[in-house]
This record gives C-alpha cells, structure tokens and sequence, in this order.
C-alpha cells in the first residue's frame, strides 16, 4: 500500500514521470490537492478523499479497473502501480489501509504528512521507479 497513492498521483498528474525537470514543483502542486484545507498537511480524511476519487462504486475497495479508468492509463502502468501494494494480487485495494500509507509519509511520527515529507517520498520513488521502471 505504501506505493500505491504515491504512484496513483504521479501517473495522474505528470503525464512523463520519471523525466520532470522541475520534479519538486509538481509535487508541490499534487500535495496542495490533497491539503484540501490549506493547513500544509494531509491527514487521514485528505488521504481518504483522494482514495474515494479512486473508488469509483464507492465499495472500499480501489480495483485495478478503477484505477486506470480515473487515470486513464494502461493496465502494465495499473499493475506496476499494484504490484508493490496488492499483497494477496488480487487486483484490489483496501480502503482500510489508507493509515498505513500516512505511516510510510510520516517520516516524523507526528501522524500528518507534511508538504516537506511529501515531497521526499515522491522523489525516493520517481527516483526507483527510473531504475526499474515497470518492475521489468
Ligand atoms: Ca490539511
Ligand atoms: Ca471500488
Ligand atoms: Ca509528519
């Protein structure tokens, strides 16, 4: 699950991923959509509402199929995205483990991501994800 908002975001917003020059800019712009309320941190019910944007049939669970309806990408993109976080590979994700997502932000341990931890996540995984990035 750790992954998996990251990832969602980052094939959502950035149409060339791995390449963006001005990396840190757009991850800015990412972190403010989730700080819905401009506090300059994201908290569970922030995480929440980007998982329920996912969640289209609003049953708890983000499919493999939903996912690449919202972000309009194909399914090797999906299930690369999937792949880390799908534990059992069943194509599903669980709404209920949207806390241990805050937990691999929350580099501080004071239970909000900050625009700061944010951003340093994203950069660690765009940094993997140019390594290796289809999990090839
Ligand atoms: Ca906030
Ligand atoms: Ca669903
Ligand atoms: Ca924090």
């Amino acid at each position: 699950m750790i992954c998996l908002l990251v990832l969602a975001f980052a094939y959502g917003a950035v149409s060339a991923p791995p390449a963006v020059p001005d990396l840190a800019t757009t991850l800015t712009q990412a972190f403010d959509r989730i700080d819905t309320d401009g506090s300059g941190t994201a908290g569970v019910s922030e995480f929440l509402t980007i998982f329920d944007h996912y969640d289209l049939d609003h049953d708890g669970k983000m499919t493999l199929a939903e996912y690449m309806s919202v972000n309009k990408v194909p399914k090797y993109v999906a299930q690369a995205v999937f792949k880390p976080v799908d534990a059992d590979h069943d194509d599903v994700l669980q709404r209920t483990e949207v806390n241990n997502v805050i937990s691999a932000f929350d580099t501080d341990g004071d239970g909000v991501v900050s625009r700061a931890e944010f951003v340093s996540k994203y950069q660690q995984i765009f940094a993997s994800l140019q390594n290796n990035p289809f999990g090839k």
